[in-house]
């Protein structure tokens, strides 16, 4: 970086060293599904609970040692501090019933994760499963139902709170359901207050230490097949999260496609001391599409500095697309996340809201307009550089020549 551009951000009082410091120090957690198409270890079946991938790439992950070894690949391109999400069917060893599902099915999870000093989250997989019947888990009118899905929960409780204690990181148990109607329903209200029930029960089955851990529930507008009504909603979440005093997680997806979810940030931040993230990418609908540096993901990356969030917040990605290399796909994906934090971070907010307070809104465009043009680049390459890793382009020729070595064989 040349010496000039540490000093053109100092004329706007950005310390550069400081954002460089930050965003090393900031928690990116990886989704392992990116890397199979959210397939798991389970079984080769098909995704169901309204959610798709598409695409055919060769070379998928097929077990734990080949996704282990391409996340190994993904994370040497990978800056920062990172954490692995995992779901409950990434489970090894002796495959159980997800009601099973323990601590004993991820203790190779846990040696990996020590092994590199990664932190790890988790989440109860409530989806492509036959006891999701008419596609309805924690909502169903079937006890039976419930009570299966809210043990596959509770035993998530226990199996968090050790990766918490074992890693020595704060981990995450993050709880989607499938859960809605393809058509105008009879009744809204019964399945929400179903599922507000197996709620209760899921967080009075275990008492968790909540120094070392943190539970979220994440809402949805619709899926593929329930286009009609979303049993957890935005509000329902809103609100359940906020009385349980629990977090709640926006994922940028689950929206009405013109809604800002970046704008959300703040409103949440004055009822919530933290929040989580599934930051994605949604074209036209919840298409999971891999990040790109946009305004969207630019958008959320500023709230999350201007709220001072970043310490507070769960950053979880969740993109999957089975179209192209996954491992660039993943790779791309966690960068643009962190370029978009690195330019927040890189912003003087300070000079920007004295000119808003001052009723000064031609000095804010003015100054939002200028700073687009500023150097960040330059700042990008010594962090990546300071990380011990390679370049954008250099990324990608290595990533092509481990398709070609591994991947095609595959
Ligand atoms: C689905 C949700 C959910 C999943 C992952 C695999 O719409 O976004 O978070 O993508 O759990
Ligand atoms: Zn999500």
């Amino acid at each position: 970086m040349r010496k000039e551009v540490k000093e053109i951000y100092a004329s706007y009082g950005v310390d550069v060293s400081k954002a460089l410091k930050e965003l090393a120090k900031t928690k990116i957690s990886l989704h392992c599904w990116q890397l199979d198409d959210v397939n798991g270890f389970e079984q080769e079946g098909s995704l169901t609970g309204g959610i798709q991938t598409t695409g055919n790439y060769p070379g998928k992950a097929r077990n734990f040692k080949e996704l282990t070894q391409d996340l190994d690949k993904a994370l040497s391109y990978i800056p920062g501090s990172k954490k692995i999400n995992l779901h409950a069917i990434y489970q090894t060893g002796k495959i159980v019933e997800r009601n099973e599902v323990g601590i004993e099915q991820f203790k190779d999870w846990v040696s990996y994760a020590k092994e590199r000093g990664l932190g790890l989250d988790y989440n109860p997989t409530i989806f492509s499963h036959p006891m999701l019947v008419d596609g309805l888990s924690l909502s169903s009118p079937d006890e039976k139902v419930r009570e299966y899905w809210i043990k596959h929960c509770v035993e998530g409780l226990k199996i968090t709170e050790h990766f918490a204690k074992e890693t020595g990181q704060k981990s995450l148990m993050n709880i989607w359901i499938p859960d809605g109607l393809k058509d105008v329903p009879a009744d809204r209200l019964g399945p929400r207050k179903r599922l507000k029930d197996s709620l209760d029960k899921i967080l009075a089955g275990y008492k968790y230490d909540k120094k070392v851990m943190d539970v979220s529930v994440e809402s949805k507008v619709f899926g593929i097949g329930v286009e009609s009504y979303t049993v957890g909603s935005n509000e329902f979440y809103l609100n359940y999260a906020a009385s349980r005093h629990i977090c709640c997680l926006l994922d940028t997806g689950h929206f009405h496609p013109t809604e800002n979810v970046a704008d959300k940030i703040s409103s949440m931040f004055c009822y919530y001391d933290k929040l989580a993230f599934h930051v994605s990418r949604p074209v036209r609908w919840d298409s999971d599409h891999v990040l790109k540096l946009n305004d969207d993901l630019q958008d959320v990356a500023d709230e999350l500095v201007k709220c001072d969030g970043l310490q507070r917040s769960y950053i979880g990605l969740d993109y999957f697309d089975a179209s192209i290399n996954r491992i660039a796909a993943m790779v791309i994906g966690a960068r643009n996340m962190e370029k978009a934090l690195l330019r927040a971070l890189l912003t003087p907010w300070n000079l920007l809201k004295k000119a808003q307070d001052n009723y000064d809104h031609t000095k804010v465009l003015a100054l939002q307009e200028e700073l687009k043009t500023l150097p960040w680049g330059e700042v990008w390459d010594e962090y990546i550089k300071r990380q011990g890793m390679v370049s954008d382009a250099q990324m990608f020729e290595e990533v092509r020549v481990y398709e070609k070595e591994v991947l095609s064989k595959r």
